[in-house]
């Protein structure tokens, strides 16, 4: 019949979030529960996106992926986890008889999902965040089911639970062993600080050489840094960060996520055998940007660095122009940024 062979499509986009109290490190490999809570930025809609497109159809053979023009193996266990739980979800509701919720949830529905970045993938610009968020929320949209999805992008990848919400989200740990309470929670909206901005100084946009899942088993295994962070830092962090944010104190937020990256890295050094995100031009950006809050006695801008050598630089709306020039001229466009940080301008 045609109504249940014609597939039915959404498209949906989510945004990259960028951490600023950082998770690294999990207490269950397979239900991804954190070792600590973590707090993050979510970018606008328009900016670092993944753009999904899903369709369900009963003519469909199998499920199938295809990320970035290439197709993926559909057995992926995160893919399956998503897959799985979303399917669960959507049985659910047409068990409990909710109106017009057979014709969608129909369990012979097999999916074709269509994933594109338009960023690089894997260069630590956390494009799993943005690409399982995007994933289950189409396939949400798709199966026709709702509630708080971030239980289920957190199985996809753990930061993927924090690009469910838009605005400064904390992954709230949690302490069960099922992980139902491991979940994103919204802490301000985006519209509470809108003179917060992030800009993204690409220093290599290749494939990080260790990915964050390997690396993160290895730090808990190894790192006695990482134990003392997750259990004496990160609680004492996440408290000062969420005050920063309501009170919109940037000088608090700034001295907190360059303290927290640091930190991260330092924890990276700590694993055996040691892990390197960071590269030269990261060292130098770190130094511009002590030099520049030092010149002006104020913390106008504030550095973050993921599982790669890319800044994220935070700052404030009338800082940007200012601090933008002063990049450009340490880091000229044709030089790769490399040797090239001479002395701040007086
Ligand atoms: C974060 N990162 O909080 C931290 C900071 C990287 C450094 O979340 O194994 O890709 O999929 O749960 O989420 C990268 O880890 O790892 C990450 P999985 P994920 O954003």
């Amino acid at each position: 019949e045609e109504t249940t062979s014609r597939p039915h499509i959404v498209t949906c986009t989510a945004p990259v979030n960028i951490a600023v109290v950082k998770y690294w490190g999990k207490r269950d490999e397979d239900l991804i529960l954190p070792i600590s809570s973590s707090l993050s930025v979510t970018l606008h809609q328009d900016q670092l996106k993944t753009t999904t497109t899903v369709a369900i159809s009963t003519s469909f053979k199998v499920d199938r992926m295809w990320l970035n023009g290439k197709e993926e193996d559909i057995t992926h266990p995160r893919l399956q986890s998503c897959l799985r739980e979303i399917r669960r979800l959507a049985r659910k509701r047409r068990n409990d008889g909710e109106p017009d919720s057979t014709e969608s949830t129909g369990l012979s529905h097999k999916v074709h999902i269509c994933s594109v970045n338009n960023f690089p993938t894997a260069a630590g610009l956390a494009s799993s965040a943005a690409g399982f968020a995007c994933l289950v929320y189409s396939l949400a949209q798709a199966f026709g089911v709702e509630g708080d999805l971030s239980g289920i992008a957190r199985q996809g990848s753990g930061s993927a639970c924090r690009s469910m919400y838009g605005g400064f989200v904390q992954w709230i740990m949690g302490n069960r062993d099922d992980g139902k309470d491991s979940i994103a929670q919204q802490v301000e909206p985006e519209s509470h600080w809108p003179e917060l901005r992030i800009l993204v100084l690409v220093a290599s946009a290749k494939r990080k050489p260790i990915g964050s899942t390997s690396g993160m088993q290895t730090s808990v295994q190894t790192s006695v840094l990482l134990k003392h962070r997750a259990e004496s830092v990160v609680p004492h962090r996440m408290d000062k960060m969420i005050k920063a944010v309501q009170k919109r104190d940037f000088a608090a937020f700034a001295e907190i996520t360059m303290k927290d990256s640091n930190q991260f890295h330092a924890t990276c050094l700590d694993t055996y055998p040691p892990i390197f995100y960071l590269n030269s031009v990261s060292q130098q950006i770190i130094h511009l940007v002590h030099r520049y809050n030092g010149h002006y006695r104020e913390s106008r801008v504030a550095y973050s660095f993921d599982a790669g050598p890319n800044a994220v630089i935070f700052t404030l709306q009338q800082h940007v122009p200012e601090f933008v020039r002063v990049v450009q001229h340490f880091f000229p466009p044709d030089t790769n940024g490399e040797d090239f940080i001479k002395g701040l301008p007086v």
